[in-house]
């Protein structure tokens, strides 16, 4: 059922209290709720704005201490919140976890989820809701599953899509009772896109900031859903936008950013080169016009401090593109996470990514990145139909021989949105297995610590030969020896320091936290995380420049507030 307006009226009862409480006990339900009574209730309507305190949570089962990169939502919808709500409460969980007890009835609680923290979202909202609180959610898993928000995170309403334009209006009607169980919010207009609040951010806590110049995503990979959800339109920001929002982070002392896009190469060369043997001159401009906003972008970052260090997505193709290679360099963009997932044709076929290489043409194209000054994180799935045990040492290889400076080694998980989920659960039907109470395709309820680590039966080998050799890629990627090697492309012997950190934090707070299967070694990794964090923090931030000016658009003046070399 969507955009069912609530009833009238109902306001909260110790019944609802009480009920709400007692669905703490999380529990799984294989039918959808009707909008039933429970998701009706509201705060009284004569609460004023400033009486409420908007709380945003983004849930995590694991606090580090110190967060890697800011969870740009927060920072998003904070700066949605109209003023008249006040300054809005931000937790973030990957740092410490959420105090619920300190949450008065009638405040609302804001929970941001994507698939793999649903669950953690769910108890967050039930324990609220218990509290007396209006509990509201969104991000990408609650777009795509609204209802199981509803039915078993104590959810009062639903955004599905962007949140930027929507949000005033779900807190308007959470103030006056009409709250809606489902918000269909869409896409919104890139010159819509809310900037992020800077100034909400926790003092010395993050290691890199976190700015979004476009959305969506033209390839269709079978993996993914962001072209499904985000759109396979590019929606790229305003250059002004973005500039200002790095800008006011690097007068905050973040010299890294993470350029937060699903894509940021989204018109290839081929795609030009197609319109043009099309003759079709109204998408020729239309490329033409989004691939020169980019050039302009990348020549706005470039005159930025030279401090600066950004990195983004992109897709392997933009190795054909020397000229964007470049431009990327002198913008200071020096890293990219590049989906490479298979290193065989067969396994390309398996997730509808023909547009990559394989064997040495793939060595060629990921050294291309590098010779032109822009590092690969390679993110490499293990557990495709067509993988082998000769894949692992075969991926391992050509990680090593393509000079990629980090990677990722997943282990295929559907995540819902995809084709690939949906074939899956469609070939189990009604006989998926269960654990607990819990089918696999529903494996983000599955309590963390009891989650299969391989979910479709691969033809030759068992989930725990897969596990297990994962994790011998990883550790042979991250061999200390290793990773000493490949610090050499840095210029700096603090800079060596500061990758051969990250590396060993990135590998503690990824791999053994998500591939190990005993509970002795995620705590041990958890503990390591927390104390390599500490050190890269403050390696990865600067002095603040609070007088940074925005560099003129003709490129002329250059930043000012001595803040070059
Ligand atoms: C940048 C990014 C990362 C970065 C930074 C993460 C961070 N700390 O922020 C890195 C590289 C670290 C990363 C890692 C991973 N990511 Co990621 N990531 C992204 C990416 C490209 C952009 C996220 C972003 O900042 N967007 C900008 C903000 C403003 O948009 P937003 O988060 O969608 O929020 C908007 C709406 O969703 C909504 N909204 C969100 N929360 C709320 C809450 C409320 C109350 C309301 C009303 C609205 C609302 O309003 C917001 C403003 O419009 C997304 C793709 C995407 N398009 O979302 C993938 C994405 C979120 N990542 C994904 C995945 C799978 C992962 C990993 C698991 C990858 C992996 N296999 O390791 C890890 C998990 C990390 C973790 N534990 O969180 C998937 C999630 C799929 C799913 N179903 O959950 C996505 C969608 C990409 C994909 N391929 O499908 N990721
Ligand atoms: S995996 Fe990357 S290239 Fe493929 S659809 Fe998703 S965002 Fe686009």
């Amino acid at each position: 059922m969507r955009d069912q307006r609530t009833e009238a009226g109902v306001l909260p009862t110790a019944e609802h209290v009480a009920g709400a409480a007692a669905e703490a006990q999380l529990q799984w339900h294989s039918s959808i709720s009707s909008g039933d009574a429970a998701t009706r209730v509201r705060p009284s309507p004569s609460v004023s704005a400033s009486a409420v305190t908007v709380h945003l949570v983004n849930p995590s089962h694991l606090s580090f201490g110190v967060g890697v990169i800011t969870p740009r939502w927060l920072f998003v919808l904070a700066s949605a919140t109209p003023a008249s709500y006040g300054r809005p409460h931000i937790t973030d969980e990957t740092l410490e976890p959420f105090a619920v007890d300190a949450l008065r009835s009638g405040d609302v609680v804001g929970i941001g989820i994507h698939t793999g923290n649903a669950l953690r979202g769910y108890e967050i909202g039930t324990l609220a809701r218990a509290r007396g609180a209006v509990v509201i959610y969104g991000g990408i898993h609650a777009t795509l599953y609204p209802e199981e928000a509803l039915d078993l995170g104590g959810a009062h309403a639903v955004v599905k899509g962007d949140g930027d334009v929507v949000w005033p209006h779900v807190l308007d009607d959470a103030l006056r009772g009409t709250l809606q169980r489902i918000y269909e919010a869409g896409r919104v207009d890139a010159d819509h896109f809310v900037p992020a609040r800077w100034e909400l951010l926790p003092k010395g806590r993050y290691m890199w900031g976190s700015v979004q110049t476009v959305r969506g995503c033209p390839k269709h990979c079978s993996f993914c859903s962001v072209w499904r959800t985000d759109g396979q339109t590019p929606r790229q920001r305003r250059v002004e936008a973005v500039v200002e929002e790095i800008l006011e982070l690097r007068r905050r002392g973040f010299r890294f950013v993470a350029l937060a896009d699903d894509n940021f190469y989204p018109v290839t060369l081929a795609d030009l080169a197609m319109a043009e043997r099309q003759h079709n001159v109204a998408r020729l401009e239309q490329l033409r016009a989004l691939r020169a906003e980019r050039f302009e972008l990348m020549e706005r970052l470039a005159q930025l401090p030279s401090d600066m260090v950004f990195f983004t997505q992109i897709t392997m193709e933009a190795a054909e593109d020397v000229a964007f290679l470049d431009a990327m360099r002198r913008a200071n963009i020096k890293g990219a996470l590049v989906g490479v997932e298979a290193v065989t044709p067969e396994g390309l076929k398996d997730v509808y990514k023909g547009f990559n290489d394989v064997g040495e043409a793939l060595v060629t194209r990921l050294r291309t990145f590098r010779d032109h000054g822009v590092g690969v994180l390679g993110s490499f799935i293990f557990g495709l139909p067509s993988d082998r045990p000769s894949t692992f040492a075969a991926t391992a290889d050509i990680a090593d021989r393509a000079g990629v400076a980090f990677a990722q080694f997943v282990m295929l998980t559907p995540y819902p949105g995809t084709v690939d989920f949906a074939a899956w659960e469609k070939s189990l039907g009604d006989n998926a297995a269960r654990i607990g109470d819990i089918p696999v395709t529903r494996h983000w309820l599955i309590p963390q610590d009891q989650r299969p680590k391989v979910y479709a039966p691969h033809p030759v080998m068992s989930p725990d030969e897969i596990r297990a050799r994962t994790q011998g890629v990883w550790d042979h990627f991250y061999s200390l020896r290793r990773i000493w090697a490949r610090s050499q492309v840095t210029p700096t012997i603090r800079a060596r320091i500061a990758f051969v950190l990250l590396s060993k934090l990135y590998r503690q707070m990824y791999a053994n936290t998500g591939i190990a299967t005993d509970s002795a070694r995620v705590n041990r990794a958890n503990r390591w995380a927390r104390l390599i964090a500490r050190p890269c923090q403050y390696l990865f931030t600067a002095r603040p420049l609070p007088d940074l000016q925005l560099p003129a658009a003709d490129g002329g003046a250059g930043v000012r507030a001595g803040a070059r070399g």
